[in-house]
């Protein structure tokens, strides 16, 4: 399944009712005075998150929604009910934007958190409330107000544990698949993975983490090379990044700065994440290349692992490494 992280929608809170025109008729009261009730207000549409959902796939296939208008006024003061509201369910982690600004509405972070995102018109006031000393019997109401209509962008970004980055080619997608169920495109050419992977990672017992696995990034991608960064904002909320690069890459530290450039232009708050060094494919490498490997160093609290999907060898350590990093995160984090 193509894991489907973004939709846009039109919404429209419902319109207002009618407010009503109408006077009293009753017996011995020749000339009544005015008793048209107001309109009900039209119903809300709002989204909620909800931590028991994780795509936002069903937006796919439905993308307009309007609440129901209020009802009208009716004579002998009766108000009109109001609509009623939608409310629209989205996983935990949907940014909701106005698509005409795309400014950032807001972020739904938690579970149970809702906004409205089109308001209903206002119920139009019946003739009632229009009486003046001067004017005893008003022939006049207010129409209902027009629902709030408005385009919306939901994004998804992936909740997952650790972020897989790595030019294109480096082995990401087939990382992924030797430690999760995921099974990615694979392939020996660049930009195969078009849209991002997640996987569910087991440790040991019932532990797992999720990992998530992006497009290749290649230098310039902040400026659109390549597939961009756009899938960057999927490793945003990661905890642990993984920086894959090649064992037989010949130039592994100006890669590794690359990727590190690319991150920072996108955002540098991701880099203050815990990070970790994977050299792939040792299985092609030689000897002396892997000694060097072996001793790679960029900092204390980078760990530098060298593995190869083929043979498995590392795969393990990887796994633990990982989750050791996401316990201190976690633990952190507290
Ligand atoms: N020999 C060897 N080949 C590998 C290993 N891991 C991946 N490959 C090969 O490297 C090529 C690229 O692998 P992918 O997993 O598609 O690379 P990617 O990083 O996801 O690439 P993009 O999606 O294009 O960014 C494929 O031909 C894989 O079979 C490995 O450990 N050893
Ligand atoms: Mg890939």
């Amino acid at each position: 399944m193509k894991f489907i992280d973004i939709a846009t929608l039109d919404v429209q809170g419902g319109n207002g009712g009618k407010g009503c025109i109408s006077f009293r008729r009753e017996k011995f009261v020749p000339k009544g005075g005015p008793n048209g009730g107001n309109g009900g207000n039209g119903g809300n549409v709002k989204i909620r998150s909800d931590r028991n959902l994780n795509t936002l796939l069903d937006y796919r296939y439905k993308s307009h929604y309007t609440a129901t208008r209020g009802e009208h006024g009716k004579g002998s003061n009766k108000h009109g009910k109001r609509g009623k509201d939608i409310t629209l369910r989205v996983p935990v982690g949907t940014i909701i934007r106005d698509a005409e600004t795309e400014q950032i509405i807001t972020d739904l972070t938690e579970h149970g958190e809702h906004i409205i995102v089109a308001k209903g018109g206002r119920g139009g006031r019946g003739n009632a409330e229009f009486a003046t000393p001067t004017n005893r019997a008003p022939r006049y109401a207010e129409p209902g107000g027009e629902g709030e209509a408005r385009k919306i962008i939901l994004e998804l970004k992936l909740l997952a544990d650790v972020g897989l980055v790595g030019m294109p080619n480096a082995g990401k997608s087939t990382l992924i698949s030797k430690i999760s169920a995921a099974k990615p495109k694979i392939a020996d050419y660049p930009f195969t993975t078009l849209v991002p992977n997640l996987g569910i990672v087991k440790v040991r017992d019932s532990k797992t983490f999720t990992v998530a696995d992006i497009p290749g990034l290649i230098e310039g991608a902040h400026e659109g090379k390549g597939l961009g960064i756009q899938f960057l904002r999927h490793i945003e909320r990661t905890s642990v990044l993984a920086f894959l690069i090649e064992a037989t890459d010949e130039k592994p530290r100006a890669t590794f700065k690359t990727l590190i450039d690319e991150l920072r232009n996108y955002n540098p708050a991701i880099l203050d994440k815990s990070k970790l060094v994977v050299f792939t494919k040792k299985d092609v490498a030689d000897e002396e290349t892997i000694e060097k490997l072996n001793s790679f160093s960029i900092s204390n609290d980078i760990p530098t692992l060298v593995i190869s999907a083929v043979t498995g060898e590392g795969i393990r350590e990887f796994i633990d490494c990982a989750w050791e990093k996401l316990m201190l995160e976690r633990s952190e984090a507290e």
